[in-house]
C-alpha cells in the first residue's frame, strides 16, 4: 500500500460514514487515527464496558477513558491508559490508610470516576454521562459505550477459577491460565443509545486493533442483531496481533492457552468471513495474506505499528482506502 507523507492532510471528497469498535489502548489510537481524518458527523467509535468495575466505591470504565482521554489528547503516553501529567496525592494518602492499591488511580483520573459515579447513582445513564465529559474535553466526534446496561467480563482460568476482568489483568498480571470467557448480564444488555442508529447509517464497520477476545467479542454480541440484518454491508478488521505477538496486552497468550497458535490469520478466523469483508494485517506477516484470501476475506498489508500520530492517521487512512474498494 502506498503511504503518502505524514504531514499531508487526508483529503476525501465524501468520506465514508465509520462505526469504529474499540476496547484498550490499540483501538484508542486506531480511533484517534480516524478521528484526525474523518469529520466529526462521519466517525461513531463503539466502546467495550465489559471491562468496567467498581473499585473504592468508585464505578471505573477503563476502555471508555482510554479512548476519550487519547482522542481528547490528555492521555498518559507511556502507560497509554490514565492521564499525563498526573499526580498521585490521593493514592498516596489511599495506601497510608490500608486501602487496596493494586489497581492505580491518578488524582486528575480519579475527577472522572467520581463525577462519573455521582452521575450514575442520580439516575444519568452511561452513554449521556460520556456525552457530556466528551463535550468538555473538547471531543467532537461521537464516543458511545456499547450499553447503558451492566457487562461484566469474567475469565475462567486454571489456577483461580472465575476471576473478575480486571482481577485477572492487573492484580494478576494476566499470569494466570485462560480457559475461556463470560460476560456476566449480555444477555440483557441492550445497545446503548445511538449505537442502532450509528450503525444503520454507517457505510463500514471498523474493527480496530483490540484484544479480539475481551474487548471486540463483548461488543460484537451486544451489536450481532444489526449485523445479523447485514448492516453495514462492508466490515473490516485491523490484527492487534504483529508476528505472532500480540503488540500490547495479553492477546497472543489467550490465543495460546486456547489452543490456538497466535497469529494474524487466527485473528481472521476468529472473525471469519460471514463477518469481515476485509482484513488489515502488518508487513511483516505479508506471507499470510494468501492464508487470508483463503478464508474468503480480503486481505490489506500495511505498516500497522502505532507509535506515533502521524501512524495512527496513516493505518486509518490505509484502512479507509481498504475500505472505498467495496463501498
Ligand atoms: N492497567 C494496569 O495495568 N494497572 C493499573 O493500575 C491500571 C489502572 C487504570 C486506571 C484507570 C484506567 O482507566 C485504566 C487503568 N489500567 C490499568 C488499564 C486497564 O486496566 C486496561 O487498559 C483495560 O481494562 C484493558 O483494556
Amino acid at each position: 500500500m502506498t503511504h503518502n507523507p505524514p504531514s499531508q492532510p487526508t483529503t476525501l471528497h465524501r468520506p465514508p460514514s465509520i462505526v469504529a469498535l474499540a476496547g484498550g489502548v490499540g483501538g484508542a489510537k486506531l480511533a484517534d487515527g480516524l478521528a484526525q481524518i474523518l469529520p466529526p458527523e462521519r466517525l461513531t467509535i463503539i466502546v467495550n464496558t465489559g471491562d468496567d468495575f467498581v473499585h473504592w466505591g468508585l464505578n471505573i470504565s477503563p476502555d471508555l477513558d482510554t479512548v476519550c482521554y487519547t482522542l481528547a489528547g490528555l492521555a498518559n503516553p507511556l502507560t497509554g491508559w490514565g492521564r499525563k501529567d498526573e499526580t498521585w496525592h490521593v493514592f498516596a494518602q489511599m495506601e497510608r490508610l490500608g486501602a487496596e492499591t493494586w489497581f492505580r488511580l491518578g488524582d486528575k483520573d480519579l475527577a472522572t470516576h467520581l463525577e462519573r459515579t455521582r452521575r450514575l447513582s442520580n439516575g444519568e445513564s452511561l452513554s449521556s454521562i460520556t456525552r457530556d465529559f466528551c463535550a468538555r474535553w473538547g471531543i467532537r466526534h461521537t464516543i458511545l459505550p456499547m450499553s447503558d446496561a451492566p457487562v461484566r467480563t469474567i475469565v475462567e482460568t486454571v489456577e483461580f477459577g472465575e476471576l473478575p476482568f480486571q482481577e485477572y489483568f492487573v492484580h494478576q498480571r494476566c499470569e494466570p491460565t485462560v480457559r475461556g470467557f463470560r460476560f456476566e448480564g449480555i444477555e440483557r444488555a441492550r445497545p446503548a443509545s445511538g449505537v442502532m442508529e450509528a450503525i444503520q447509517q454507517a457505510d463500514a464497520l471498523v474493527i480496530c486493533p483490540s484484544n479480539p477476545w475481551v474487548s471486540i467479542d463483548p461488543i460484537l454480541r451486544i451489536i450481532s442483531p444489526l449485523l445479523a440484518e447485514g448492516r453495514p454491508s462492508v466490515r473490516v478488521a485491523v490484527s492487534p496481533i504483529i508476528g505472532g505477538q500480540a503488540v500490547k496486552g495479553p492477546a497472543a497468550k489467550m490465543f495460546r492457552e486456547l489452543g490456538i497458535e497466535p497469529s494474524a490469520l487466527a485473528v481472521a478466523r476468529h472473525y471469519g468471513r460471514t463477518l469481515l469483508t476485509g482484513f488489515v494485517l502488518d508487513e511483516s506477516d505479508s506471507d499470510l495474506a494468501a492464508d487470508v484470501q483463503a478464508l474468503g476475506i480480503h486481505p490489506a498489508v500495511t505498516q500497522t505499528l502505532m507509535k506515533t500520530s502521524d501512524d495512527r492517521r496513516q493505518l486509518a487512512q490505509d484502512v479507509l482506502h481498504l475500505i472505498e474498494q467495496f463501498v
